[in-house]
């Protein structure tokens, strides 16, 4: 079972690698790190098992974030109209964006940054990902407001991209160009 423990923080090289592509189908190593790690979102997401195991909640997470260099992604998280996005992620790419950008109000956190880290993260207001899933069937997702934010995140994750390389260091809260909020709820 993933806990707190298995999760590497700021300063750790996975954090900041790009992360080697995976070979589809997954191997059963490959498979089983994917299940546990939506079985950790969900876990975390659970307030009885969250308090048991001292988990910080999370809507996503990457396999560099246990210190495993591969491009292997899960994501479980409601949208607002209660749609939920459930994957586990392999090899995921954004293939195409919009113009138009998008910011989380609330900003942004990240289970392997011990802080609060201020300001707005610019992201693409719309994408469409490519990648394949745990059984090796490939997947093509078109994602826009808060679910497109969280994909971002994770995806930046797979490449050694934290969300505060993005943030405008001389004015963090300054809204980004031609960017609309997106709130969680
Ligand atoms: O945003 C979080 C959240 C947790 C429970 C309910 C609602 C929201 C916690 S932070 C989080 O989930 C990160 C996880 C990370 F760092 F491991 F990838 C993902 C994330 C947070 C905010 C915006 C986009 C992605
Ligand atoms: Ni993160």
């Amino acid at each position: 079972m993933i806990t707190m423990k298995d999760i590497v923080r700021e300063g750790h090289p996975s954090l900041v690698t790009l992360a080697d592509e995976v070979e589809v189908p997954l191997s059963d190593e490959n498979k089983q790190l994917l299940k546990d790690m939506i079985t950790f979102l969900k876990n975390s997401q659970d307030e009885e098992i969250a308090e048991k195991y001292n988990l910080r909640a999370g809507v996503g997470l990457a396999a560099p974030q246990l210190g495993i260099n591969k491009k292997l992604a899960a994501i479980h998280v409601e949208d607002s109209n209660g749609k939920l996005y459930s994957y586990g992620l392999v090899n995921p790419k954004i293939i195409s964006h919009s113009v138009e950008k998008s910011y989380l109000s609330s900003g942004e956190g990240c289970l392997s940054v011990d802080r609060n880290v201020e300001g707005f993260v610019p992201r693409h207001a719309r994408i469409t990902v490519r990648a394949h899933d745990m059984d090796g069937n490939p997947l093509k997702l078109r994602l826009k407001g808060y679910p497109a934010i969280i994909f971002q995140h994770e995806i930046d994750h797979t490449n050694g991209i934290m969300f505060f390389d993005h943030i405008n260091k001389d004015q963090p809260f300054a809204i980004p160009d031609n960017a609309k909020p997106v709130d969680t709820e």
